[in-house]
């Protein structure tokens, strides 16, 4: 069983049953609440089969599986990954002593619906992904045959959120599900997933706070209870601080609903990012009588206040406090979302590490591990669900939404953590790209601004604590249609100088939104840039996908949250590359925009974040494990020069390679970049500084391989020259370990292009794993010449044809690959003479696919010119390699 979550109950071991029992001699049925999971023995079938509900059904044929279980991993290489059912079957074989018992079933996630039978009966129906579901299953249970459980899981619903998104959608049992027994007198463990306990601090000071319980008690026997509902409260340290207690007479089958308050607590010990001080609050219900425990509950809280200003930002307890967040997504690749608790937990601990104190649960509510975490480890929670994009018109979306809302707010009502409740994500981003006149904008506008005034009411119906968000994309719509005015808080989806213009468009924004509309408090819901190890750039660019151009917009972009006072913080958009099946770019399936890898290895500018947020500990990280293959174009002897950045908080840093100081730089916005001359093939990097009178240092050893600017018969021996034509970023191939450098124009002496302008595509390329290589281009080329000395060389030349239309997909905010069809062919020569009369590699290989071609030369002259002639549409060249035989 789960130990510790604090939505858990306590199982009773056997010897407490057995001391009870000699204690207070009692009726026969046990009394206790036990409960543990059913995750392991089932049997799947990928598909639709309506009699695997018959109890009868023989399912050995079915692939064994245990829980949690996804059957998405496709979803890592397909981007029509399978959307549709799936079934899940598996024995129960009951302990004798539940008998007469009350018996609960829990799923803590299927995805998206699950239809549920045992022993053949249909036992009810749960719409909704992300959150858990209850079902009573007592009355169709047997004690003297195993029972068979039968589940039927659909992922391709329409009628259930999330409907639209840029993740996947992964199908499957992929929590925990658990099996829990109690008497027949218990708390309601029926209350939309949650197990009916519900906590608040209604007032918190320095001085004081207040603290009430509120629940439910069934008794379902046909007899009536005597009871007695005792509250205790522990202090964080485990001292017991108070019991309250009650006596309840329940008649039978009476469910009786209780409010109780506690005695105000004098000087609490309050709850904070840096202090989670969490109180236990045990609630136990015994007969009043034999005094037999019958069931309990245990619930963590913290004290803590806040409130949310639109000129000063966020205050907690009282001080100005800065959100300083990211959101993450749950899946894991290859694993998709059959995430262990354990896996959940290290993404906490990795973000607390990290300096962050708030986390935006993206896009829907995530396990239970999670948000124990977030009160345990003390990181400020916001959590939704996933409405995204546009509010269709099926019939029952609404109602779904309305119950998934309520469900994860009772689920997860009594994490302190959590502050923020969310319900839609860019709900215009999609209606506006889909409804182009305004007749038909206006209604679809009209649904989702009536579905967030719905929830905006069951949300404070629900809980008043918290307050309500949604996060806008960057249009001004949502002002104007008036969306912005339902939540309390609103947040910004901002992506200046990723998805369009410029990186201090990001201020510009913000400002303008500020002055324009000065009550709203404000949250940078998202942020970030993509990038993919394989590639790096001297000059970044927007969209290049390079580690360096991701750095170059995250360092503009914290100082701003950072130094924003009305900003009240900011999540940055992912903590982790994530699994987005309809995805292209540099890794298709994957957007990459994550801090950490998918494998959660820290990306560089994941210590940028701890240098900016950690004043605790000494960061000192020389920010090149994502550039560990080095190479550049070298004159003569003299050594290359490279840019190598550290981030550290340390005041000062100095750097040296194989024990040669570089020099000292005083580090600016947490940062110092050093040009540094690299000529041996593994130099050791070392970087140093003084934290608070000790010396820190870090150290880690590179590769480099230079590439001579002028090529001889020496220095081509064993040189493999590969060239990204078309692009400004070294490329190094995960394969082959190979960097293709950067393109340059040809001069005399050296080699590179003549003529053509660069062109790329986000489009994935097929046939390839070094995708990034082949989306990028020389358009128009008309040829590349190389001066090397006379003999024999293999030439390999590789292209792609980017040049056909393809739409884009919709939640590529602003960017669309809208390019014109032509086929283009073309003859191709060197030094004179023909190697290809006609290429077309769109017909050789298909739009889109990787075309390779080698060619072995024999070089009279002393240089090799390779020349394209276009026959239909433009030559182009997507990258050149070339090597010295004999
Ligand atoms: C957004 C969406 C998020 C996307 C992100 C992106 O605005 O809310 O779901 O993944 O942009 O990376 O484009
Ligand atoms: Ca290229």
């Amino acid at each position: 069983m789960k130990k510790d979550k604090n939505t858990s109950r306590q199982k009773i071991s056997h010897w407490m049953a057995a001391t009870a029992l000699s204690l207070f001699i009692l009726s026969p049925a046990h009394a206790q609440h036990e409960t543990q999971t059913i995750n392991d023995s089932w049997k799947f079938l990928k598909g639709e089969c309506t009699s695997a509900a018959d109890s009868a059904f023989n399912d050995s044929q079915w692939a064994d599986i245990h829980l949690p279980h996804t059957w998405n991993t496709d979803a890592y290489t397909e981007k029509d990954y399978y959307r549709g059912t799936g079934w899940y079957r598996r024995r129960i074989t009951l302990p004798k002593d539940w008998e007469g018992k009350q018996v609960f079933l829990k799923l803590d996630a299927a995805s998206k619906a699950a239809t549920l039978f045992i022993n053949g009966k249909n036992i009810g129906e749960h719409a909704g992904g992300y959150t858990a579901c209850t079902f009573n299953i007592t009355p169709f249970l047997s004690f003297r045959s195993p029972n068979v459980l039968a589940i039927r899981v659909d992922n391709a619903r329409m009628d259930i959120p999330p409907i639209s998104g840029d993740f996947t959608f992964f199908g499957g049992i992929y929590r925990d599900m658990w099996l829990t027994a109690v008497p027949d007198q218990h708390f309601n463990l029926t209350n939309h997933g949650s197990d009916g306990i519900f906590i608040s601090t209604p007032q918190v000071s320095e001085e004081k706070a207040t603290l009430s319980i509120r629940g439910e008690i069934k008794n379902d026997a046909r007899e009536k209870a005597n009871l007695e509902l005792i509250h205790s409260i522990y202090q964080p340290d485990g001292t017991l601080l108070q019991t309250l207690k009650k006596s309840i007479q329940l008649k039978p089958g009476e469910t009786y609903a209780f409010q109780n308050a506690a005695s105000p607590i004098l000087y609490p010990r309050l709850w904070t990012p840096e202090t989670p001080a969490l109180y236990r609050i045990e609630t136990t219900l015994r007969d009043r009588k034999t005094k037999v425990v019958l069931d309990q509950s245990n619930h963590h809280t913290g004290f803590r206040w806040f409130h949310f200003d639109a000129d000063k930002g966020f205050f907690l307890n009282g001080k100005p406090y800065k959100l300083r967040g990211i959101c993450r997504h749950q899946d894991q690749k290859p694993i998709g979302v059959a995430l262990t608790d354990e896996m959940h937990r290290r993404d906490m601990k990795l973000m607390k590490e990290m300096g962050a104190n708030f986390i935006r649960v993206s896009h829907y509510p995530q396990d239970d591990a999670l948000l124990e975490m977030c009160d345990k480890l003390g990181m400020l929670a916001w959590e939704e669900i996933p409405i995204i994009d546009i509010v269709p018109e099926t019939p029952g979306y609404g109602d779904n939404c309305e119950r998934n809302l309520r469900e994860m707010i009772r689920q997860h009502y009594n994490h302190p953590s959590i502050i923020a409740w969310g319900y839609m994500n860019e709900i215009l981003l999609v209606t506006q790209r889909k409804y182009k006149t305004e007749a038909e904008l206006k209604p679809a506008i009209e649904r989702a601004s009536s579905l967030a005034k719905r929830l905006e009411k069951v949300l404070k119906e629900e809980d008043s604590t918290r307050v309500s968000t949604m996060a806008f994309h960057g249009s001004n719509s949502y002002n104007e249609t008036g969306i912005s005015n339902i939540t309390d808080i609103v947040g910004w989806n901002l992506y200046q100088g990723w998805y369009g213009g410029d990186v201090t468009g990001f201020e510009k924004y913000l400002a303008q939104q500020h002055r324009d509309y000065p009550t709203h408090p404000m949250i940078v819901s998202e942020y970030g840039a993509g990038s993919d190890r394989r590639l790096h750039s001297l000059t970044p660019r927007a969209f290049d996908f390079s580690i360096e151009y991701q750095q170059k917009y995250l360092e503009h972009y914290l100082p701003v949250l950072e130094n924003t006072p009305y900003v009240c913080g900011g999540t940055h958009w992912n903590f982790i590359d994530f699994c987005s099946a309809l995805r292209d770019e540099s890794m298709p399936r994957i957007n990459n925009k994550g801090l950490v890898y998918a494998d959660r290895t820290p990306k560089d500018v994941y210590y940028y974040y701890q240098a900016a947020w950690r004043k605790d500990i000494p960061v000192l990280h020389i920010a090149s494990r994502d550039w560990t293959h080095r190479s550049g174009v070298q004159q003569g002897d003299t050594p290359v020069l490279l840019p190598v950045k550290v981030y550290s908080n340390l005041p000062e840093v100095e750097l040296f390679i194989d024990g040669k100081s570089i020099g000292k730089q005083q580090t600016k916005n947490y940062t110092a970049t050093f040009e540094v001359p690299f000529s041996n093939k593994e130099p050791l990097l070392l970087a140093q500084g003084n934290y608070q009178g000790t010396m820190v240092q870090d150290g880690l050893r590179v590769n480099f391989r230079p590439v001579p600017a002028r090529l001889n018969a020496t220095n081509l021996k064993n040189l493999e020259l590969a060239i990204n034509v078309g692009s400004r970023c070294f490329f190094t191939s995960d394969e082959s370990q190979l960097t293709w450098l950067p393109d340059q124009p040809y001069t005399p002496g050296s080699w590179g292009y003549i003529g053509g302008e660069e062109q790329d595509t986000k489009t994935e390329i097929h046939n390839t794993a070094d995708g990034p290589l082949f989306q990028t281009l020389r358009n128009g080329i008309e040829g590349y010449r190389f001066d090397v000395p006379k003999g024999v060389y293999e030439i390999e030349l590789l292209f792609t044809d980017i040049f056909r239309q393809n739409s884009s997909a919709a939640y590529l905010l602003g960017r669309d690959g809208a390019q014109e069809n032509h086929e283009s062919a073309f003859g191709i020569s060197v030094n004179g003479s023909p190697v290809e009369e006609s290429l077309s590699p769109c017909k050789e290989s298909g739009y889109f696919h990787a075309l390779r071609k080698k060619y072995i030369v024999n070089n009279e002259a002393d240089s090799l010119e390779i020349r394209f002639q276009a026959i239909s549409g433009k030559c182009f060249l997507n990258g050149i390699k070339l090597r010295n035989i004999y």
